[in-house]
């Protein structure tokens, strides 16, 4: 058939095929959710059913979506990693990052009530989306480990805030100063078991999607799953 004289409009859209041979990750995070958590009244500092509802939404992307080999999430953000040698959607950069994006967030909205039950969901979240490619398994290994050290971090700071808040009874602006004041001593404190383990939330896939909560900073994890960063993977 012949081509319109429009056709030539197809040559201005940019090509962004993601480079061979490199880890896909999409990194996905809530908008504003410091006032979406708020309004929904998530409980501080984390919020079981918050927390489960992205797991399952990331457990759906991961079935519903080609080749991704792990996801690793904390708070409001989910991290997807596509297979090195993936030919999905020709490794086109805006498929990869849309279809997460939006099949996360239909999922949240169309889980949400098996997880918040009373709690109605106010006004349709959103996520943004941002996509970066590694070139080694220990790029990515450390791309993965930053976001865990980050989740620690957080995590730690964000324990003892609220525990100075509900057990010490300090206000929010008491309880941010001495933790400032305290900076060095903080980062050494021991948290209860219950809080660290709370902090990680892994997917990986064999034969299907599991949910793990465990540290992926250390070898244990990579000994035991080889399979995510088999080449062939
Ligand atoms: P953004 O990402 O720039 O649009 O802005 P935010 O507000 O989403 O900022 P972000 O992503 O750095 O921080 C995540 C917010 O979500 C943070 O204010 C705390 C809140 N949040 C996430 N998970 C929980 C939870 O389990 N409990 C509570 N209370 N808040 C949570
Ligand atoms: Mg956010
Ligand atoms: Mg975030």
């Amino acid at each position: 058939m012949a081509k319109s004289k429009f056709e030539y409009v197809r040559d201005f859209e940019a090509d962004d095929t993601c480079l061979p041979n490199c880890w896909i990750v999409v990194r996905l995070d809530g908008r504003n959710f410091h006032r979406f958590s708020e309004q929904h009244e998530f409980k501080k500092p984390n919020d079981d059913r918050a927390l489960q509802l992205m797991t399952k939404c990331a457990q759906t992307v991961m079935q519903e979506l080609e080749d991704i080999t792990i996801a690793y999430g904390q708070s409001d953000e989910y991290s997807f990693v596509f297979k090195k040698k993936s030919r999905w959607f020709k490794r086109r950069a805006s498929k990869f990052m849309t279809h997460v994006v939006s099949q996360f967030s239909s999922s949240y909205v169309f889980y949400w009530k098996d997880y918040f039950k009373d709690q109605q969901l106010l006004y349709p979240p959103g996520f943004d989306g941002r996509i970066v490619l590694y070139p080694s398994n220990q790029n990515l290994k450390d791309y993965l480990s930053w976001r865990q050290a980050d989740c620690h971090i957080n995590n730690l700071y964000n324990t003892v805030f609220w525990m100075l808040v509900q057990r010490s009874g300090l206000t929010p602006v008491q309880a941010q100063d001495r933790l400032q004041v305290n900076e060095v001593t903080t980062k050494k404190i021991k948290l209860p078991k219950e809080a660290e383990e709370k902090e990680v939330e892994v997917t990986r896939i064999r034969t299907k999607v599991v949910p793990l909560h465990c540290d992926i900073i250390g070898d244990q994890f990579w000994e035991e799953y080889p399979e995510i960063l088999a080449d062939d993977s």
